[in-house]
């Protein structure tokens, strides 16, 4: 089974497909942080993951096209059910990072 996350209207999503003789995939689902769907508003949300901290669970990182921000996601779960509380922009610097569009 693959996983994939994909950015829709500025929800992080995740879906998982099966490769076999015909393929299917499951419905997605939004991702959520402290119970609350992850929303970034304005779409372009381009999530991804990433064990960010190295720490062997996988973190979820999303584009806030609004600002140009990035949020990171902690996972505070585990490997195989990532849970999300709360989330804080990625820095250089001090400074939060923020990219222009186009
Ligand atoms: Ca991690």
């Amino acid at each position: 089974m693959k996983t994939i996350i994909a950015g829709i209207l500025g929800f992080a999503c995740l879906s998982s497909i099966t490769i076999a003789a015909a393929p299917t995939v499951d419905p997605a689902i939004t991702l959520q942080s402290d119970g609350s769907t992850i929303s970034v508003t304005t779409g372009h949300s381009t999530p991804e993951i990433v064990d960010w901290n190295n720490d062997g669970l996988n973190d979820l990182v999303v584009g806030q096209y609004s600002s140009g921000k990035i949020r990171l996601y902690l996972n505070t779960g585990t490997y195989d059910a990532p849970a999300f509380s709360g989330f804080s922009y990625i820095q250089s610097s001090g400074s939060d990072i923020a990219l222009s569009a186009g």
